[in-house]
């Protein structure tokens, strides 16, 4: 028995399911779970001491790499001034500086721990501001965990095959109200009807909880058109995209401003943090200026604020990453398509820089139910063989890989030539 075994049979124990969070399980492609006792760069050693080139990066944060010397010393030189004070702090007030400057369109930012708790505030700003109830939301996009928004989340919840969590009690979610992704004239048709009480729209700018589904061409600038037409807010959930897709996340990269915008995972360095932010008009209406009332003991926690700033700043200071990640996600993804291509696999790569997957399904991947005649059997077998090799995929075919800016061309080339081995070796059962 591997010691990451004999974790996980202890695990089981005292943790539900033996993990702080499902998507770890590993339930989905039938193994248990690598405990991992540290990392560096774009590696993970786990606790056998086997080392794998990761391609999740902590679901997003680690941009620059694990344990990035220059976070690393924020942090250490933040611990030493004390871990948190539950009062205001000169890193928040830079933090919220430097967010404002990077994203186009936020002019003010509250910070709080995850991004869970970004779009439940960001949702109940907007219906405060509106006066509203209803909120719109994308079948296969997640917003984190809270009530209004598991119904038909992605993530786990779509790895589970549990669309409406149980829990949640019908009113959370009645003022819910589903659409379709990349279904323009759905939206179109929705507004028509109930455009007066719509209060916000939420959504992923690039879907990236349902695997990765790209934004069709008029998707977003419809979106945006009609929040600003029927007076509802727009709210666009970067937590995955934001300072990822570019400096300014997909906001910059699509050209379109939200109104309001949520972030978590890059900007906290690794660190649990979240934050939303957006127009001054609206964010005016949380407390203690306006009555939306939202608080947190440990937000904009100095520590946090430390590591989220050192990345950001860094990330600010370098455009050359953006580029890079460009490049690396054409090499990675392009070279995905190449080889299913080549070995006429039947199955879809949707990338945008340095997000990307492989579906295992024939036609084109554009929305929640396309992407649910994913064969998840044979991306079971993928996984598996990838992991054994040495190459860390997250464990569920409705996740995205992410890039770092320490991947490398020979790296990537590795991967691929893995991928290759297994597909050629096994592309008579498909
Ligand atoms: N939102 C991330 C997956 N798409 C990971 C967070 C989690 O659920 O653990």
């Amino acid at each position: 028995m591997t010691r990451s075994e004999k974790l996980f049979e202890e695990a089981v124990k005292f943790i539900p399911g033996g993990v702080n969070s499902p998507v770890r399980a590993f339930g989905s492609v039938g193994m248990t779970p690598r405990f991992i006792a540290s990392a560096t760069g774009a590696y993970l050693q786990d606790a056998d001491g086997n080392r794998y080139l990761d391609y999740i990066g902590s679901w997003g944060p680690m941009i620059l790499g694990h344990a990035n010397p220059l976070v690393l010393e924020a942090v250490q030189r933040a611990c030493e001034r004390g871990l948190s004070f539950g009062a205001a702090t000169e890193s928040e007030v830079d933090m919220a500086r430097l967010i404002c400057e990077m994203a186009p369109s936020v002019e003010m930012v509250r910070m709080v721990n995850s991004g869970t708790e970004a779009v439940m505030s960001a949702v109940r700003a907007a219906r405060g501001y509106t006066g509203r109830d209803k909120i719109v939301k994308f079948e296969g996009c997640y917003h984190g965990h809270s009530d209004a928004m598991l119904v038909k989340a992605g993530s786990g919840v779509m790895t589970a095959g549990v669309p409406d969590s149980a829990g949640v009690p019908t009113g959370c979610t009645e003022d819910t109200i589903l659409a379709v992704y990349n279904d323009t004239a759905g939206v179109q048709q929705l507004f028509d009807a109930r455009g007066q009480e719509i209060a916000a729209v939420i959504v992923e700018p690039v879907g990236a909880n349902m695997g990765v589904v790209l934004p069709e061409e008029g998707f977003l600038e419809t979106l945006r058109s009609l929040c600003t037409k029927h007076g509802s807010v727009l709210i666009f959930d970067e937590v995955i995209t934001g300072f990822r897709l570019a400096k300014g996340g997909a906001q910059e990269y699509f050209g379109i401003e939200a109104d309001l915008v949520t972030y978590g995972k890059i900007i906290g360095g690794g660190m649990p943090v979240g934050a939303y932010g957006g127009r001054k008009a609206i964010m005016e209406v949380v407390a203690p200026v306006g009555s939306v009332y939202q608080a947190g003991t440990l937000s904009g926690n100095p520590v946090a604020m430390a590591a989220g700033l050192a990345q950001l700043t860094y990330l600010n200071e370098h455009p050359e990453v953006y580029t890079g990640l460009e490049k690396m996600g054409e090499l990675l993804y392009g070279g995905m398509k190449a080889m299913c291509e080549e070995l006429s696999l039947p199955y879809q790569v949707n990338h945008v820089s340095s997000l990307g997957c492989l579906f295992f399904t024939e036609g084109p991947v554009r929305n929640y139910t396309d992407a649910k005649k994913s064969d998840t059997e044979a991306f079971r077998g993928y996984f598996c063989h990838m992991l054994e090799q040495g190459v860390y995929l997250a464990p569920s075919q409705f996740e995205a890989m992410f890039l770092s800016a320490v991947h490398t061309e020979e790296e990537i080339r590795k991967t691929l030539d893995i991928m290759h081995d297994y597909f050629e070796k096994t592309k008579e059962s498909y």
